[in-house]
């Protein structure tokens, strides 16, 4: 067997001598083909291309090839009945290429596209697509050279399970989203569309037999104008205008489309919990009957949930799962089953009548008991049960499938109990987070993602024997939608970020190349604007890493996630434009200074500045000593963290944060020699969906001795409902007078929604 990985490297096919001739031109498909031969010569598209197909069963995806010839060439390619030699395409049955292998043979005379199976057919298409010119992607007819280069792809997955989950309940996306986004799916060899279709905020399938589902749990009082934790619950006399849903003909319509491109639609229905939606309109549902309204933005914790005691329930839910299993071919239903607060069971008399008579120790037993039940249920209908790792507490239910949201715990886990899982850590996976600096992008929900982390995820952990390894499926991105409110948005929030997940997900480990990656993505961002795709720049983004040194200056680097970018750079006042400085190497700062840079490409600047100040202040290489220690998870640079210029971002992972859970910060700041000082500025953030809070209190003594103090000055802060993340200086000012020492005291705020799950954040102590 020949086999080439890269097509940098030339052998087989390619004679050298032809080399000079034709060039051997990169082949930029994402995810990269396992074999790729390249050959001499190219395929030339002209209006006399036929295609011929040798099974009916091939007709979808050949009308895919020539639907998209029709929209944006002026070549009919029609079908012909009698196969030439020259100038066609054939699709072919080939044996044993596995469910979804292909072989893609283009010659000059001919096109072959081999499979066994249809999803072969449609990646053999795919793969096909992607060398075509970009401009095959546009609406419009436009002239080009339709020519592909010679050469013979022979493919398959790693991984059976390359998903994308769309959270379609926190915002509606309307179908014709949906329709496109299974396009693209299907662009990058992806198979599975998780539609999470019922959350707090909105039940989005129509149910026949419970029409209030989308009369009233579809639909609640437009607040899209606050913060999503800071939205107001619907007022007497307010109307439900913002939301929608989706009828069963449009999810006929959707399946349909999504079996054409090979793709498996996976519906997800929420329980017990997740359901604020249903009990709106159903409040019989819940432990207590008691009456609420679809909430318009967060909820936490999630306490109205379904009675796990009311044999209604169950009727309810199995009525729903008759309605949608047969609208769904998929042999897979997702049930949910995270984050349910269960105080309302340990409460309700229904409920303690059914863990007496189960025989269930606690209410983790209980949430077990209903999916437990759900599976049952679910398995008379021949599907499989999937649900988020909290089906494992009390005991996975037989047959399960878990989904590993936090982090791989869940995964491994139910692997070593013999279940099949899909690898879906929110370090990796989770779309919904920052995929650059997030001082630069548009709100996110936290966390930290870039492109080129999504590359290096890989489903099967280092510490999985081959049994739980052989019990991986694969992995998924999930983007819940509760910053995401537009089509536009989510787009911005899956490219280039899922063309990075289908290459993990398809390509062997052991033939993944980051920098490779990083060169086929460009041409690949070039279709993607032909497509109208609104995708993100940030990986073009600088960043820079920042250390102190010994000497007392501040080492500067600076990064693109981009390998080969060109970086320009100002100091302080001067402009930044594609002109400014070349970087080539880190810059040293011996004072105040405010660094620009941008990534330059072509002579423009692509990407956003980056723009830092490193404020040189009194306290610079002090020495802190801490009557309470920060937290090991959120130890910022130790010893140095307070004291070193180095100032946090709104991602508090950045490891310049130190953290304290539920205790106060109290440490003394020792100045390397005794200063005039004024003012003392304590740097902190907020972000009370992650459970951080400003300080309550801040109190600054000071001292020339360390012995004795003096009070100069005090902040109170009381708790305030906040959902946004913020930065803030708390600053104290004070009469000029000479200081060695300075006493903090940083009070945890402990009466917040959350008593016993509180931080306080420090990034810096900045002494004037
Ligand atoms: C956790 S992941 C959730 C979702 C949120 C998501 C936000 C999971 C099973 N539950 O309800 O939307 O975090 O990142």
């Amino acid at each position: 067997m020949r086999k080439i990985y890269s097509s940098l490297i030339i052998t087989g096919l390619l004679i050298a001598s032809c080399a000079e001739k034709t060039p051997n031109k990169a082949i930029n498909i994402i995810p990269k083909p396992k074999e790729i031969q390249q050959a001499k010569g190219v395929f030339s598209f002209d209006e006399n291309t036929k295609i011929y197909i040798t099974n009916k069963l091939q007709s979808p995806v050949a009308r895919l090839l020539q639907q998209q010839f029709q929209k944006a060439t002026e070549l009919p390619l029609e079908f012909t009945e009698t196969p030439k030699n020259k100038n066609i395409i054939l699709f072919e049955n080939e044996q044993n290429l596995g469910k979804e292998g292909y072989i893609l043979d283009i010659t000059e005379d001919k096109i072959s596209l081999k499979a066994s199976h249809y999803s072969g057919f449609v990646y053999a298409w795919e793969s096909l697509r992607q060398l075509l010119p970009n401009t095959i992607e546009s609406k419009q007819k436009v002239k080009a050279k339709w020519n592909v280069p010679a050469l013979m792809i022979k493919d398959n997955p790693r991984f059976a399970w390359r998903g994308l989950m769309l959270d379609v309940s926190r915002h509606f996306f309307p179908k014709e989203y949906v329709l496109q986004t299974l396009d693209r799916l299907a662009l990058l060899k992806m198979n599975t569309l998780h539609l999470h279709l019922v959350d707090d905020q909105g039940w989005r399938i129509e149910i026949k037999k419970y029409p209030k589902l989308t009369e009233v749990g579809a639909w609640r009082v437009d607040r899209e104008q606050d913060h999503w934790n800071a939205r107001e619950a619907q007022k007497k006399g307010e109307k439900a205008t913002y939301g929608g849903f989706y009828t069963q003909e449009d999810i006929k319509e959707i399946v349909a489309y999504a079996a054409k491109l090979g793709i498996d639609v996976v519906p997800e229905i929420e329980m017990p919990a997740h359901v604020t939606c249903a009990i709106a309109a159903y409040p019989e549902l819940s432990c207590q009957g008691k009456k609420v309204s679809v909430p318009p933005g967060g909820v936490w914790p999630i306490t109205d949930i379904y009675c796990a005691g009311n044999e209604k329930v169950f009727a309810f839910l199995e009525d729903i799962l008759s309605e949608i299993l047969p609208l769904f071919p998929s042999k897979y239903v997702h049930i949910g089953g995270d984050e349910a607060t269960k105080t309302n069971w340990v409460k309700c008399r229904k409920c303690k009548a059914r863990m007496h008579k189960e025989k269930l120790k606690n209410v983790e037993e209980l949430q077990s008991y209903f999916i437990k039940r759900m599976e049952q249920f679910i398995s008379t209908k021949v599907k499989v049960l999937i649900g988020w790792d909290e089906i494992l507490e009390g005991g996975l239910a037989p047959g399960a499938i878990v989904m590993s949201w936090r982090g791989v715990k869940g995964g491994l886990e139910a692997s070593a109990q013999g279940h099949d899982v899909v690898m879906t850590p929110g370090t990796h996976c989770y779309f919904d987070h920052y995929q650059g600096v997030p001082d630069n992008e548009p709100l996110a929900i936290g966390g930290y993602t870039t492109l080129s982390k999504v590359y290096e995820f890989d489903p099967v952990v280092d510490t999985m024997s081959i049994a739980q390894a052989r019990h991986v499926l694969g992995g998924q991105a999930n983007l819940w939608a509760e910053y995401i409110p537009t089509p536009k948005h989510s787009e911005y929030m899956l490219f280039p970020r899922l063309a990075a997940l289908s290459e993990t997900l398809w390509l062997p480990k052991k033939l993944r190349n980051k920098d490779d990656f990083f060169h086929r993505i460009l041409p690949f961002m070039n279709r993607l604007e032909v497509m109208g795709v609104n995708y993100a720049k940030s990986s073009f983004d600088v960043t820079y890493k920042a250390t102190l040194q010994a000497n007392g200056a501040i080492e500067c680097t600076l990064e693109s996630e981009f390998p080969n970018t060109e970086i320009h750079y100002s100091l302080n006042d001067e402009n930044i434009t594609a002109k400014s400085p070349v970087y080539t190497s880190s810059i040293q700062l011996e004072k105040t200074t405010t660094v620009r840079a941008v990534a330059v490409k072509d002579g423009k600047i692509i990407g956003k500045t980056l723009q830092k100040t490193f404020n040189f202040h009194k306290a610079k290489q002090g020495k802190v000593n801490y009557e309470n220690k920060y937290d090991k998870r959120y130890q910022g640079e130790k010893e140095q963290g307070l004291v070193n210029v180095l100032r946090g971002s709104l991602n508090f992972y950045d490891g310049h944060w130190q953290g304290w859970q539920n205790t106060p910060a109290n440490f003394t700041v020792e100045l390397p020699k005794p200063s005039k000082i004024k003012q003392v500025t304590i740097g902190s953030m907020e972000n009370q969906g992650s459970h951080i809070f400003f300080p309550a209190q801040i109190t600054v003594s000071i001292s020339k001795d360390g012995k004795a103090f003096k009070s100069v000055g005090k902040i109170t802060r009381p708790y305030q409902k906040n959902g946004y993340n913020i930065l803030q200086d708390f600053t104290i000012k004070f009469e000029e007078q000479e200081a060695k020492y300075i006493k903090i005291m940083a009070t945890n705020l402990n009466a917040t929604p959350f008593p016993n799950d509180t931080w306080l954040f420090i990034d810096e102590v900045v002494v004037e």
